[in-house]
């Protein structure tokens, strides 16, 4: 899709490093994953270097995301043993959950704290994820104030910076990272198509015309309506996602003065659909049942 180096920029490596220093402090780590994608936007790095913390994790976004899918994972990680909330940090719901889940787990380093005469102590928490899956808006959701810059590109933290909730929390925001391997072309996929790769880095229409035949394989309906095109087997990546993605951007008036397609604008269209929730809610990694 695009050189390995391009979506892993130094300032992420320097984000590593310095995390790991910073991690001393830290009572509990919110995992940020972006419910689309709840394997995808798990960090590997991330999770190596939080290795032995206390950790929520939290599948951000889950108002684009299929309601059943978000059951169905939120129940798989809690198997595995690690509390795991749907959220949604624009229309703030299931926030209560964060706080009442990481007093719950901080409970013990709470009382040692009050043991030693330190009533109040606040959780100290660090807000982790991968680019664009939303750590600064939750973090503003759960402070009730606009303290940390958003924006709906990946990239726009780029400094550690706490935050204090009015319920005794402190929170730490930090630069969203990839890492150097970003899994296999699948994985790869679901990261451009939710928007945590810049798209500076990527082939938009390559993109876009897999995820569409990706969603396509997992929703048929939801594209047939929005696109009104169809693909022959139903499959992803049965090298047939070009022409669907061709005949759709001509449906949807994506003409150039001599007729020729206009791919790239087709694209951006797609995105801006299948981002804004225009689709419909959907997952990208369905769970294994
Ligand atoms: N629909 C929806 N959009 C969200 C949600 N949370 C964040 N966003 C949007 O996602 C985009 C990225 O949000 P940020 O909070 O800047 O993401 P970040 O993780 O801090 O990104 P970096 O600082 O680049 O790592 C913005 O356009 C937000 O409005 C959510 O729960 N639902
Ligand atoms: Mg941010």
């Amino acid at each position: 899709m695009t050189d390995r180096i391009n979506w892993f920029p130094g300032h992420m490596r320097k984000a590593l490093n310095e995390l790991k220093d910073r991690m001393k402090l830290i009572d509990v780590v919110i995992e940020v994953c972006d419910a689309r994608i709840p394997l995808s936007s798990r960090n590997p790095e991330l999770a190596k270097i939080s290795e032995g913390k206390l950790r929520i994790i939290v599948l951000n976004k889950s108002d684009l995301s299929d309601p059943a899918q978000n059951r169905l994972w939120e129940d798989h990680f809690r198997k595995k043993g690690t509390p795991a909330i749907s959220i949604d940090s624009i229309h703030r719901k299931g926030l209560n959950q964060i706080r009442t889940v990481a007093q719950d787990k901080c409970a013990a380093i709470l009382q040692k704290a009050r043991d030693k005469g330190r009533i109040g102590r606040p959780i100290r928490a660090m807000v982790v994820g991968i680019p664009n899956s939303g750590k600064s808006t939750l973090i503003n959701s759960l402070c009730n104030r606009k303290l940390a810059v958003t924006g709906d590109t990946p990239g726009v933290t780029r400094h550690f910076q706490w935050a204090r909730t009015e319920t005794g929390m402190e929170l730490m925001d930090m630069p969203g990272v990839l890492w150097p391997s970003l899994g296999n072309a699948r994985n790869q996929l679901c990261l451009a198509v939710t928007g945590a790769i810049r798209s500076e880095v990527t082939d938009l229409v390559a993109v876009a015309s897999q995820g569409m035949s990706l969603i396509h394989s997992l929703y048929p309906d939801l594209i047939e309506k929005r696109y009104g095109v169809t693909y022959e087997t139903g499959e992803y990546l049965s090298r047939e996602y070009y022409e669907p993605f061709l005949e759709a951007a001509r449906m949807k008036g994506c003409i150039l003065s001599g007729g020729r397609v206009d791919e790239e604008r087709f694209a951006k269209l797609f995105f801006d659909d299948f981002r804004s929730g225009r689709i419909g809610k959907i997952t990208l990694e369905q769970c294994p049942l």
